[in-house]
């Protein structure tokens, strides 16, 4: 392996003339070579230089060199370092002894200065391999984390995903459970979406969506979850939020969005949305699929009443639709079509149902009044 700097090996041993025989020796050879006269003292040095390499002399007073490799190779803070222990004794005992302890070559006493070499050499290819090695892991552990990133972010909006959302639902689910905590979402839709392509064009469509996921994000907390859930879907999952809570935090996110002009290259234009509320605990709330299923059966509710307002799950104005339609299992079971939605009298083109209460919004303006609303710069 190429590279530019010296090798650093340290030198271990409590003669003093040892080590400057083999500094001599090893400085010759290109190493830049680092001493030290006891164990601790080893410990220390590694620690400041980080050598690529540590001859270790086995005999010496205070700790031994069998206690500094075993707490050298125990030391998960450091890189591999390979050690070659320098023993006196040529005994087998002492060897196994040494490898056992972490070493991962020995040299008896006196050195061979050649044989010394070959096995520095053939120990510093190892440990340039096992860099290389770890230097691959980090950058494809990197390109993981960026993969996952990107799995779960929407590409257009650059917002969570719908599977992020999963994610995440679930996992504040089982916190809100485990804690007693409560949990809320709102489930927003943009009214009449389909104009806004049909009328200026699918980048326009596009445009909108990446400025009404800001806003979304601009008004949420640190902790929510804000993702898109489908085409102009977006969920807001709030955890630690009541339903009454939840309620009027989408009110001011439907007022917003009303007072909102979106900007798109080529004209700017208004749009409403409609959503729908949910909360955990509530006693038809079991789990998370029975929150989420209430919170679009709310969302529902919202754009078959009118448009550009808020529904909560299990409200008067709820019930008493469910009840119109003669449908009031929202215990998360029996899925109300999703395709009911936008449909009926409320077919783009046509002005929304008014049966909004008195205190409702003025249900949003049907694509048919569009041009009056989208303006040209
Ligand atoms: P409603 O008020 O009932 O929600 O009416 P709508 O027009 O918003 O809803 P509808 O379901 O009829 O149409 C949704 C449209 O959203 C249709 C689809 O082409 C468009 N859409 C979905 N994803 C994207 C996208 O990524 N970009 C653009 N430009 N349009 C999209
Ligand atoms: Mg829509
Ligand atoms: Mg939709």
């Amino acid at each position: 392996m190429e590279r530019n700097e010296k090798y650093k090996i340290l030198v271990v041993d409590d003669h003093e003339d040892n080590i400057e025989l083999l500094r001599a020796r090893l400085e010759a050879r290109g190493y830049e070579v680092y001493g030290a006269n006891d164990g601790q003292a080893a410990l220390e040095q590694v620690e400041h230089v980080c050598p690529d390499l540590i001859l270790l002399d086995v005999m010496m007073p205070k700790m031994d060199g069998m206690e500094v490799v075993r707490r050298l190779k125990t030391n998960k803070n450091l890189p591999f370092i390979p050690v070659i222990m320098q023993t006196a004794l040529d005994s087998t005992e002492n060897k196994v002894e040494g490898l056992d302890a972490g070493a991962d070559d020995y040299i008896t006493k006196p050195i061979n200065f050649a044989e010394l070499e070959a096995r520095v050499n053939s120990l510093l290819r190892i440990k340039a391999l096992q860099s290389d090695l770890a230097a691959r892991e980090k950058e494809l552990s990197e390109l993981n984390d960026r993969l996952r990133q990107i799995s779960l972010t929407d590409g257009l909006t650059q917002v969570e995903n719908r599977r992020s959302l999963e994610e995440r639902l679930n996992e504040m689910w089982q916190h809100s459970v485990r804690l007693h905590e409560p949990i809320a979402l709102v489930m927003c839709d943009i009214d009449w979406f389909k104009s806004v392509n049909d009328n200026h064009g699918h980048q326009a469509g596009d445009s909108v969506l990446k400025e009404f996921a800001q806003l979304l994000k601009a008004e949420a907390r640190e902790i929510d979850r804000v993702g898109r859930y489908g085409g102009e879907e977006f969920l807001l999952i709030l955890p630690g939020t009541v339903l009454d809570a939840a309620v009027t935090f989408a009110e001011r996110l439907r007022e917003k969005v009303e007072h909102h002009t979106f900007t798109y290259a080529g004209g700017k234009l208004c749009r409403t949305m409609s959503c729908g509320v949910a909360g955990s605990p509530h006693p038809r709330v079991k789990d998370q699929e029975a929150l989420l299923k209430a919170s679009d059966d709310a969302l529902y509710v919202a754009k078959e009443t009118g448009r550009n307002r808020v529904v909560r799950f299990d409200g008067a104005e709820f019930n008493a639709h469910m009840q119109g339609k003669g449908n009031n299992s929202t215990d998360g079971h029996q899925p109300l079509r999703k395709t009911t939605r936008g449909q009926g009298p409320n077919t783009p083109g046509s002005p929304p149902r008014s049966i909004a209460s008195a205190s409702s919004p003025a249900p949003s303006k049907s694509p048919s009044s569009e041009g009056s609303r989208a303006s040209t710069p």
